[in-house]
């Protein structure tokens, strides 16, 4: 396994020194800052050590605690873990519980109806405050209008939204009827919203004529339109929030602005328990092959384990802290740390829709003083893009309000790391002043398939280590292990697995047990294999290495290299194509494909590349588009006929190329070479 010095990785197995820089690899292992929790931090923190014990004493019983003291139940469960056939579990058996009445209406018969639930802040600079109780109305406005167009407990809802509240209200509307929410990406194109359309026979869309980028209109409602343009799909109804104004075909009957029917609902609207095992959402994944998985999440275990690990690893203080999480709905942080927990710990919180330097790139800083953001949640991407705009630009801000920050997505880089507390958590004011003791940063490692955190420090506990996500939360059995599935000593490295069941754990892939099974399950014998390799250093603490298959991270979002060969290929000038993660200073990974041209194909050098990227963003979405495409004369292949990404790897990282013998034919790196000098 290697590692760059920005913390990006191989996708080499762990222990091989893959592509021959380990070096940095070591050098990050032997990393031995570590900074301890203030006493005070320490005084005043909602966990304390104690939770490791209580949790290791009895995992479901410690669970089942959290769930009982985080969540409001309509019916008690009679069990809180029901693991007799696994790998299907079944946790807080027989409990009722309402996801939207948990995120909301409690909060009002609570007497916190007056407390902002959300500050959204527009890409334009519009705003809006949405306190408890007039969110519980909007959702309770949505959840009748939904079911006035037909939409009943246990149907699907494909969400094509920008990072607006409307996209949290039609969740936690489906969620409220017990429909099934499945949020597809507003990045992705319109081939992909209709597979997912079809995928979980999603009887209703619900979308926006656009959003704002940069400072422009940018369109939605056009996809949607041409993801249904093709009959024999399962939608009946679209329903349409106004958020741009620009203009947009319009379908009669099937087409609803969300101002006639969400805006004229009855804001009367009595939320019943649904099964703690009912689904809450599907979300669509990258997988190894070119088909995304529909990961399915049910409901009890899902809200325990994201609001107990929002409430600890943010040493959450809802009556005084707003939180923000940068993250899109359209991914799963999105989903646990926007949508549900957050709200389910009564928080106040942030929602942004545009980008970082829109209109310019101190957006973010100026937000964050504006709110007087205590907690942020981001992207090791998004850091080292700020590091490269330079440290004057949070300077201008106060930044004093911040006290915890966290990090997801993909390994984060000591540097990184370190940019992130000096300048972002020890900022204490905008002409340059600095705390004695910044803001703890928590690095929290996690999966759409596990549906919360799962390793990450405890900022009143835990003594921090940059670029470690360090250790499992309490209830949750993490482990590295090597090929034969045992556990490796402390300074090995290995496979990440899981190997107890955990609340927020997936149930399944929509429609595919059997995939399930085979993806997670197969490799070692009752672990679940997370597909990412990591190390345990001398003390035990858990480093992240990257994924050891074949999906990609780009800025933090996963991305098949399968699906985009796919994609290639079905481009009519393209004979055959492979994909590589390559590491990227920014992106953590960027896209690097190798095409094979047909014959008949003519190549037009920057032309032909320009078309055959813009045929991926069609048919992913923009965020697939590789960076580079180099069109080769061969592809390097083992006798077996598989691709050896590695080489190309090499090639795409500007190496020379590693062990090529056992290749089909051992000329072919030099005839790549070759083609690429030209
Ligand atoms: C939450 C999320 C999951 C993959 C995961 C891993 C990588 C996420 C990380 C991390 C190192 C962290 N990943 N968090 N790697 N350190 N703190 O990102 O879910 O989009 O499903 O991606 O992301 O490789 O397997 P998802």
């Amino acid at each position: 396994m290697s590692q760059d010095a920005n913390g990006s990785t191989t996708t080499a197995a762990p222990g091989s020194d893959g592509a021959g820089n380990g070096d940095a690899l070591e050098n990050l292992l032997h990393e031995n800052r570590k900074f301890a929790p203030t006493p005070e931090f320490a005084a005043n923190a909602v966990v304390g050590a104690e939770v490791y014990e209580e949790a290791n004493a009895d995992r479901p019983a410690f669970w089942a605690k959290q769930a009982r003291e985080l969540l409001s139940w309509d019916t008690d469960f009679t069990e809180a873990l029901d693991w007799s056939d696994p790998p299907f579990a079944k946790w807080f058996v027989g409990g009722q519980v309402n996801a939207a009445y948990n995120a909301l209406d409690r909060h009002v018969e609570n007497g916190l109806g007056d407390r902002v639930a959300i500050h959204f802040e527009g890409e334009p600079g519009d705003t809006r405050s949405y306190t408890y109780a007039q969110l519980t109305d909007e959702v309770k406005k949505a959840a009748n209008a939904f079911e006035s167009l037909g939409v009943a407990k246990g149907d699907r809802v494909a969400v094509y939204l920008p990072m607006i509240p409307e996209a949290v209200i039609t969740m936690l509307a489906c969620a409220r009827i017990g429909a099934v929410h499945s949020v597809v990406f507003g990045g992705f194109s319109a081939d992909a919203l209709r597979s997912r359309i079809d995928d979980a026979e999603a009887k209703l869309v619900v979308t926006a004529d656009g959003t704002y980028r940069r400072g422009k209109p940018s369109p939605l409602k056009p996809a949607v339109d041409q993801a249904l343009s093709r009959e024999g799909h399962s939608v009946r109804n679209v329903v349409v929030v106004k958020r741009n104004g620009e203009p947009v075909d319009w379908h009669e009957g099937r087409d609803h602005w969300w101002e006639d029917t969400v805006g004229a609902a009855s804001g009367e609207h009595t939320a019943v328990g649904h099964d703690a095992e009912h689904p809450l959402f599907i979300l669509y994944t990258s997988g190894t092959t070119g088909k995304p998985k529909g990961i399915l999440h049910t409901t009890g275990g899902y809200l325990t384990q994201t609001a107990y690990t929002h409430k600890a690893v943010f040493d959450l203080h809802p009556e005084t802290d707003v939180f923000w999480c940068t993250a899109d709905v359209g991914w799963v942080t999105g989903h646990s740390y926007v949508a549900y927990a957050p709200l389910v710990n009564g928080a106040t919180q942030v929602m942004y829709e545009g980008t970082p330097d829109s209109p310019h790139q101190g957006r973010w800083w100026e937000i964050v003083e504006k709110y007087k953001v205590s907690i942020l949640y981001t992207a090791p991407t998004a850091i080292r893009t700020f590091m490269k705009w330079g440290r004057e630009i949070p300077g201008k801000y106060d930044l004093s309000s911040i006290r915890v920050l966290g990090s997801v997505g993909e390994p984060i880089n000591p540097e990184a790391w370190m940019w992130y507390r000096d300048v972002i958590g020890a900022n204490a004011g905008k002409n340059g002043e600095k705390k004695d003791h910044p803001a703890p940063i928590v690095d929290t490692w996690w999966q759409t398939e596990t549906g919360a955190q799962m390793i990450a420090p405890l900022p009143g506990v835990t003594a921090t280590k940059p670029g470690s996500a360090q250790v499992a939360l309490p209830g949750i059995a993490i482990d590295v292990v090597d090929e034969a599935g045992e556990s490796v000593p402390d300074g090995h490295g290995g496979y990440l697995v899981v190997r107890e069941p955990w609340p927020a754990m997936l149930r399944g892939i929509w429609g595919d047990p059997e995939r399930f099974k085979d993806t997670y399950w197969s490799r070692f014998e009752g672990m679940y294999f997370a597909g990412d390799g990591a190390k345990k250093d001398e003390d035990g603490d858990i480093w992240l290495l990257g994924r050891v298959d074949d999906v990609m991270n780009i800025s933090g979002h996963r991305l098949s290299t399968t699906e985009i060969e796919s994609a290639l290929v079905s481009h009519p000038w393209v004979a055959e194509a492979a994909v590589v993660g390559a590491s990227d200073e920014t992106t953590g990974q960027a896209v690097v494909a190798f095409v094979i041209l047909r014959g008949d194909a003519v190549n037009d050098g920057d032309a032909t590349v320009a078309e055959l990227r813009n045929h991926v963003g069609k048919e992913i979405g923009p965020i697939a588009k590789p960076k580079h495409i180099l069109v080769v004369p061969e592809l390097p292949k083992t006798r077996s006929g598989k691709i050896m990404r590695r080489l190309l790897k090499d090639v795409a990282e500007g190496r020379e190329p590693g062990d090529a013998t056992t290749l089909s034919d051992p000329t072919i790196m030099a005839q790549i070479a070759q083609s690429l000098k030209k």
